[in-house]
């Protein structure tokens, strides 16, 4: 494996930042999550803007330009012969001093791994997820907003270790106000009377790629898609509930909080989704 760090690749055993990078003293920083899919990087323009914008709402400052950062995720995807796979795109705020302030931080760390993928079970797919809410909320929008892609996912894997304890692999986070926001690293579609249903982004969401795909595949098949805000009790009576992540792409759910969601198996529409989201990864994305 070769690993991108500002630049220069290293194999996994040297791949190493220093211990004063406030991307590991303080979460200061941020990422991104991409696929590949058939030698091709799925939507990279999208979270190449995405992990842009992260930054700008940190200031922090890319020390290159986003043409800069697609082709240097492309070249690493080829230095490691990735066909299908991961790609984990990080900038830290660089090595400083013990202090909070990123003035001590005169140069942002860029690092690219380009990987395989770990998915859920396939089981999972097939007969769709379980999940619960957590006790733990997603951050309010003035404290570390959750469309900023930041370093720094306490709060989701709080949320996350929450799920495992309940023997689930997803939790659904609800904002400050009680709505849903979205799940630990998935955004969230429920079903209803024919329309299809997620959270607006300002519920405290992260302005999910795979989200917006699905949306407008949506609306293409023909579907109504509103942005609602939503409680636990418009989950619990829907026909159906997805979720969506890169990651995951569209992932069934059939129970939340012991609730069996519809009919118990995923639903016609979400299979229909589906279908045409992967349809979509075989024939879209930058050529690696
Ligand atoms: N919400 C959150 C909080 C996320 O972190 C998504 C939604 C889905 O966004 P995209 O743009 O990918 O459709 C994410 C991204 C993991 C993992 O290992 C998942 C993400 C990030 C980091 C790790 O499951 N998902």
């Amino acid at each position: 494996m070769k690993i991108y760090i500002d630049g220069e690749y290293y194999d996994k055993e040297n791949a190493k930042i220093s211990v004063f990078d406030h991307g590991l003293l303080y979460g200061d920083g941020v990422f991104e999550g991409i696929r590949a899919y058939h030698k091709r990087v799925f939507k990279l323009q999208e979270h190449i803007e995405r992990l842009f914008y992260s930054a700008k709402a940190i200031l922090l400052e890319i020390p290159m330009s986003q043409e800069e950062m697609c082709d240097a995720v492309v070249e690493t995807c080829r230095a490691n012969q990735i066909e299908n796979g991961y790609i984990r795109l990080i900038v830290t705020r660089g090595a400083g001093s013990l202090g909070l302030s990123p003035d001590s931080c005169p140069k942002p760390g860029v690092i690219i791994i380009a990987n395989t993928i770990q998915l859920y079970p396939r089981e999972i797919y097939e007969n769709g997820m379980e999940i619960i809410t957590a006790a733990t909320s997603r951050n309010y929008v003035n404290a570390v907003n959750p469309a900023i892609k930041s370093l720094n996912y306490l709060n989701n894997i709080l949320a996350k270790i929450e799920a495992s304890n309940a023997g689930c692999e997803e939790a659904i986070m609800l904002n400050s106000e009680g709505f849903v926001a979205e799940c630990t690293g998935d955004n969230i579609f429920i079903l209803h009377k024919g329309t299809i249903y997620t959270p607006p982004l300002a519920a405290g969401a992260l302005y999910g790629i795979t989200r917006n795909t699905v949306i407008d595949l949506a609306r293409e098949a023909g579907f109504k898609v509103e942005e609602k805000n939503l409680t636990r009790y418009d989950l619990f009576i829907a026909e159906e509930c997805f979720l969506t992540g890169s990651g995951a792409e569209i992932v069934p759910v059939v129970m939340i909080d012991k609730r069996i969601i519809g009919s118990g198996k995923p639903g016609d529409v979400t299979r229909k989704l589906e279908e045409k989201y992967h349809a979509l990864t075989h024939v879209s994305g930058e050529p690696i």
